[in-house]
């Protein structure tokens, strides 16, 4: 059974979060008396419990979701958590009803998407990235210090066989100057170090072992390694050229897919620590000003909403705009294909320029 003592922590917890008056997790929302009782003495095969899943949204009360799943077990352990949870972020995809992820498809031979912005006014850069997980491993909070040197060394022997314009070099987290890799973070390549949200999920143990970045000379093709998810392909550049972006990506993610096996589920689709992240996992962003649409900032997240897009800081998530720049990314990453989840961002930002143009 679970110990006292976290059961106490897992009860505990349903005050600390309706109390917090400025907190609006999904946590929050979904964590009844009901939910606790339900699950306060569940445990998955790997010892997760109901705790480990949540602490991080009960230490962090500012949380948009405030929940992880420490292993893909715990997705339907503490299904009557997850499932109003991911249903309610990724926008009507009620597993309870039955639903399941659409099989990957990328779009690969239907993809057109000309450039929004041709004359670069508003788009600064274009970038999507997907997670996946490795086969055989649980997720950060239940991985220990041999396991995440034997993945980084899995996972760098694979990608130093990538070809063409992907082929680059990884740079471990151990031994990179604080040069390096503040630059490669202001320089929007390169994951936060600290994340709060993460820390307290137990996602950040044995920091910096095991974690890097491969990139190509370009870093237009980049993988992160043990972050929050064990992989994170990203493709990127600047401009708006979404097209050649995405392609990018669907090569890496082809060429990578073929060295190593990804864990996958027919309900979940790929498998991620967040679950905000299942499903496709891809979220297409653009850097953008829309100096006009962004003045008042609540009109601004409701038009974005409108599309099904989520407006991000220009450091990423819980980040400020800087200069007048915001992510735009698609919001819901499950129950739709990569190529409609792409699409998704794409549609919206053709509108929201429009908008911006008429307002000029
Ligand atoms: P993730 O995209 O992995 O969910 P973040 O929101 O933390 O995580 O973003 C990671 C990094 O990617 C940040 O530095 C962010 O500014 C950068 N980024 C996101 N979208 C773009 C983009 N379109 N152009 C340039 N950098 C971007
Ligand atoms: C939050 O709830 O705000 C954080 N736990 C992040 C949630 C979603 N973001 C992510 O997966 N990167």
């Amino acid at each position: 059974g679970v110990d006292p003592e976290v059961v106490k922590k897992i009860e505990g917890a349903y005050d600390i979060l309706q109390k917090d008056e400025k907190g609006h997790s999904l946590l929050k929302k979904y964590l009844s008396k009901e939910v606790i009782e339900k699950l306060k003495n569940k445990k998955t095969a790997m010892g997760a419990s109901l705790w480990d899943c949540i602490q991080s949204g009960v230490a962090n009360t500012d949380s948009g979701v405030g929940i992880y799943a420490p292993d893909a077990e715990s997705y339907t352990t503490f299904s009557d958590l997850f499932y109003p949870i991911i249903n309610d972020y990724h926008i009507g995809f009620d597993i309870s009803k039955g639903a399941k992820h659409p099989a990957a498809d990328f779009g690969l031979a239907k993809l057109n998407f000309p450039n929004p912005d041709p004359e670069g006014k508003y788009i600064v850069s274009t970038r999507v990235r997907c997670g996946r997980s490795l086969q055989g491993y649980p997720f950060n909070p239940l991985l220990n210090e041999q396991q995440y040197k034997d993945m980084e060394k899995k996972v760098q022997e694979a990608l130093t066989g990538l070809g063409g314009e992907l082929a680059g070099k990884y740079y471990p987290l151990t031994g990179m100057t604080k040069e390096v890799q503040t630059q490669l973070i202001e320089d929007h390549f390169l994951f936060k170090e600290g994340d709060r949200f993460l820390q307290t999920a137990n996602a950040s143990r044995y920091w910096p072992t095991g974690r890097g970045i491969f990139h190509n000379a370009a870093k237009t093709f980049l993988v992160w390694v043990n972050e929050e998810d064990h992989l994170r392909i990203i493709s990127m550049q600047k401009g708006g050229d979404l097209l050649a972006v995405f392609k990018r990506l669907i090569e890496g993610v082809n060429q990578i897919e073929k060295k190593l096996p990804f864990s996958h589920d027919d309900t979940l689709g790929f498998q991620t620590f967040c679950p905000t992240n299942l499903g496709t996992t891809v979220r297409a962003s653009v850097h953008i000003k829309l100096p006009n649409l962004s003045k008042n900032l609540d009109e601004f997240h409701k038009i974005a909403g409108k599309y099904n897009l989520q407006v991000r800081g220009s450091a990423g998530e819980h980040s400020e705009a800087v200069g007048g720049i915001y992510d735009i990314s698609n919001k819901r990453r499950m129950g739709l294909t990569e190529y409609d989840a792409v699409k998704e961002m794409y549609d919206g930002i053709v509108e929201l320029i429009k908008l911006e143009k008429a307002s000029e």
